[in-house]
């Protein structure tokens, strides 16, 4: 079994060395023009190239968790896609956002300017039930970051493609109850999949129906929000903050109004890092499964685009 190794921006030499020790019985190289044909590939970021000289991949995993750029590919039409299931991104997904909400929540950045003034002063406390969370996407990562919010007490909806019954979440989905999701909600998480249904899916119409004082989080991807309609719901007041992790261009430019922003809270594409160990041990899971003819968790369904 060969297998090819192509990530941008990764330091292969531990990937290869821990792919190698998980699975001995395998060639695995790192990916260079002219390479032989290999069986099975690991990639991040993949030029076009790496594709066009290996056709006959069978299987190609991703070591992420979103395939939206992999998809904007020209793809091996035989291959098939799998991309991290959790691999340890879900339980930092959940620290990230409960952060973000109840630092929100508790106004602990009002605190913190209060403290950098010497003022000592106690804000009246808030109600938690005045502040629904609504939670787009409810996969591997949206699943348990609803599940951390409700130990919270926070009031908790959910929105995904098909209908969900998950205990304490008050489930939505499809296009026609996503009104009803974003007017029961007003912090907003976003941990919906890119896709030609998702793109854009944060702007001026659907920011504007959540409840008054609302609040972002994206943890998602830059392209499901409109940074202009964001920007604009901030400064009618209609919103109250966000906090971003993604951006539609990463590095964030240094120009772009999110960095100086008073409610805006910025951080550089890191709610949910890649775990190397855990993902070599799920790759390699998963590679000696299917070689096994076993179903794997993960099978990207390239026609739906997640
Ligand atoms: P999953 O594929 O497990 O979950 C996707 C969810 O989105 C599903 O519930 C799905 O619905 C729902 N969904 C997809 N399309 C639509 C639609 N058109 N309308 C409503 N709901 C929809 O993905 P993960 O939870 O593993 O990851 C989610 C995303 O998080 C990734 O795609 C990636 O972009 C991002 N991510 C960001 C990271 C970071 O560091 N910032 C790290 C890791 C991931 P259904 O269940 O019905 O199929
Ligand atoms: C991912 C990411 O999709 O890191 O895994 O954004």
């Amino acid at each position: 079994m060969n297998i090819t190794f192509c990530c941008t921006n990764t330091d292969p030499e531990p990937w290869l060395a821990g792919l190698r020790a998980a699975l001995p019985q395998a060639k695995i190289e790192l990916w260079q023009t002219g390479a032989s044909p290999a069986d099975y590939a690991v990639v991040w970021a993949p030029p076009q190239q790496f594709f066009d000289e290996q056709p006959q991949l069978k299987t190609v995993f991703a070591i992420g968790a979103g395939v939206d750029a992999l998809l904007k590919l020209r793809l091996p039409a035989s291959a098939s896609f799998v991309r991290l299931d959790d691999a340890g991104m879900a339980v930092q997904m959940a620290e990230y956002v409960c952060h973000a909400v109840i630092r929100h929540f508790r106004e602990l950045d009002v605190y913190a300017a209060d403290i950098s003034q010497g003022r000592w002063t106690v804000h009246p406390p808030r109600n938690r039930a005045d502040f629904p969370i609504g939670i787009m996407g409810l996969g591997v990562l949206g699943q348990r970051v609803a599940q951390a919010l409700t130990h919270f007490e926070f009031p908790v909806n959910g929105w995904s493609r098909t209908a969900k019954a998950i205990e304490g979440i008050r489930g939505f989905h499809g296009d026609e109850q996503r009104d009803d999701f974003l007017a029961a909600s007003r912090i907003l998480v976003n941990l919906l999949p890119l896709t030609v249904d998702t793109q854009g899916i944060m702007n001026r119409n659907t920011l504007s129906r959540l409840q008054p004082g609302g609040y972002v989080i994206n943890v998602a991807r830059g392209a499901h929000l409109v940074d202009e309609d964001l920007l604009a719901l901030l400064d009618s007041g209609h919103l109250a903050g966000a906090t971003l992790d993604v951006f539609r261009t990463e590095p964030l430019p240094l120009d772009h109004p999110f960095w100086r922003h008073p409610n805006i809270t910025i951080t550089p594409h890191t709610s949910a890092r890649t775990l190397r160990e855990t993902s070599i041990a799920q790759i390699a899971g998963k590679l000696m499964a299917l070689q096994r003819g076993e179903f794997v968790a993960g099978l990207v369904d390239v026609g739906r685009g997640y």
